[in-house]
């Protein structure tokens, strides 16, 4: 089969969407970090159906670690597509945001270069959690990180995302150029912000008139991204080549929904991604939060509990009645209540709405995809909801189990003696902190609420949260999973 690239485009399967542009008077406005399927099935949608009509924000998409995404997307001039699946049927289209493809490491002072080009005025992140080089619980950054401390001795050939974001701020500010907005696109609490902190902070370590300047003059937008992006598979990739008639070696699987609420204070000028669907507002924190709580929250409660019962995939876990009746319930009686009022929004149908996304059949969103990076997802997916409703004395229940889930699947075996195979930038402590304590509850929940970057210090004196949380570990530890869970849902109600 002929592969997917500029000249064989003509030969798509009829019915599926092409770039309705000229893709070579296509300029970069954008670079991007994190040249994930998220950002490809996410941002670079958005801004592919604009570019017809302002043909300045094209993107660079960069790697900040591997080659793979580049080696797969080059020969295809950085074209590929994006499938929309809610089991029923599909919807194709051949994107062609992408002007140019990069991997970091490869040439790190070439990526500070082009992040110095005036044409470029916004640089995006989909780093992942863990890509910010901050503690979870507390959002400020880890000037410990080895990727930090390599970077504030060496400005000139950064590793970290804060590196390159500060490395290509301090060129423009030497060649008196105006700064990029940076706009953070990743699942962290009030992310711009955060991302301003951090990216400060580091500035603060090589020179503090940088960090004025970058205080005084960039600009962080928060913004709200949702898409249930799995990561693609070789059957996605046979499957999606078949029906394109031409192959597409890192193609996008995806859901039909998909929002971006982003924070409308660019520094300069912004392309117009509300005419492909984004909403600009001037507050995104309550879109954030009942994001973060409840499609994430979920997520991971499905993830840890639905990965222990043996499912595979969050349609599998939400096909086991009593987790999928937990999670629900969660997400009304325990997350809602700690929501800021959303003017005219229906949270209910919101709610009705996620629990029929994570049915989608067709996804195939493999639990221990979500279940990695626990301890910088925790904080504000869970731990925030916890705190609200103990500062108010509601109970935490279904909360709490969903915690010592996590405790039990990072604990290192499943039910039936198999090893779990630990994905986490903190996985060697948390190893070590199982080892230590063993499969006792009154042992290991102790153990791992004592990381501070995840629970901070005042959680786990809390006696409540503490008690909880060790009484559903002990359950799962001694009556197993599924029983835990039904028995949860009885005592909550
Ligand atoms: C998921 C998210 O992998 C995960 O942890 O919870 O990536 C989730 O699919 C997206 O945030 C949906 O917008």
């Amino acid at each position: 089969m002929d592969r997917l690239s500029p000249s064989t485009l003509d030969r798509l399967s009829a019915g599926i969407l092409k770039p309705n542009y000229d893709r070579t008077a296509v300029a970069t406005g954008i670079i991007h970090l994190g040249l994930g399927a998220f950002h490809r099935g996410h941002q670079a949608v958005y801004t592919d159906a604009l570019l017809r009509d302002d043909p300045r924000w094209g993107i660079l998409g960069v790697s900040l670690r591997s080659p793979d995404t580049r080696d797969a997307l080059q020969p295809q001039r950085g074209l590929y597509s994006v499938t929309a699946s809610d089991g029923t049927g599909d919807q194709r289209r051949v994107i062609g945001a992408l002007t140019g493809l990069a991997v970091a490491p490869e040439d790190p002072a070439g990526l500070l270069a082009r992040l110095a080009d005036p044409a470029v005025r916004i640089v995006s992140t989909t780093v992942t959690e863990k890509g910010y080089s901050h503690d979870p619980a507390t959002g400020a950054l880890r000037a410990d990180d080895p990727d930090i401390r390599h970077d504030s001795l060496n400005p000139g050939q950064p590793r970290s995302t804060l590196g390159f974001i500060v490395g290509g701020l301090r060129l423009r500010r030497q060649a008196g150029l105006p700064p990029y907005t940076v706009l953070a696109c990743d699942n962290l609490p009030a992310n711009g912000h955060t991302l301003r902190g951090l990216v400060i902070a580091f500035a603060e370590l090589l020179d503090r008139d940088l960090a004025r300047w970058i205080a005084d003059t960039v600009r962080f937008p928060s913004t709200m991204v949702d898409r249930i992006v799995p990561a693609t598979t070789d059957a996605d990739r046979t499957e999606v080549s078949a029906a394109l008639g031409l192959d597409d070696a890192w193609p996008v699987v995806t859901e039909p929904f998909s929002q971006w609420v982003i924070e409308d204070t660019f520094g300069g000028e912004r392309p117009a991604w509300d005419i492909s669907g984004a909403q600009f507002v001037h507050d995104v924190a309550p879109f954030e939060l009942m994001k973060l709580r409840l499609l994430n929250g979920a997520h991971s409660t499905l993830a840890y509990l639905g990965h222990l019962m043996g499912c595979q995939t969050v349609a599998e876990a939400m096909a086991e009645p009593d987790l999928a009746g937990l999670v629900e319930e969660m997400m009304r009686e325990e997350v809602t209540p700690t929501l800021p009022a959303l003017g005219g929004f229906d949270v209910t149908a919101y709610r009705a709405a996620l629990l029929q996304r994570f049915r989608n059949p067709a996804l195939k969103h493999r639990t221990v995809q979500i279940a990695m990076d626990g301890t910088q997802k925790l904080p504000q997916r869970l731990l925030g909801t916890i705190s609200d409703r103990l500062a108010r004395g509601l109970p935490i229940t279904r909360l709490a189990l969903a915690v010592a889930g996590w405790m039990r699947y990072v604990s290192g075996t499943d039910e039936h003696g198999q090893p779990i195979a630990l994905r986490d930038p903190l996985s060697s402590q948390l190893r070590a902190l199982a080892d230590q304590a063993g499969p006792l509850a009154n042992r290991l929940a102790p153990a791992l609420l004592s990381l501070a970057s995840v629970f901070g210090r005042e959680l786990p004196s809390n006696p409540r949260f503490a008690g909880a949380v060790e009484t559903a570990l002990d359950s799962l530890l001694t009556a197993g999973v599924r029983a835990t869970v039904a028995q949860t849902r009885r005592a909550a109600r």
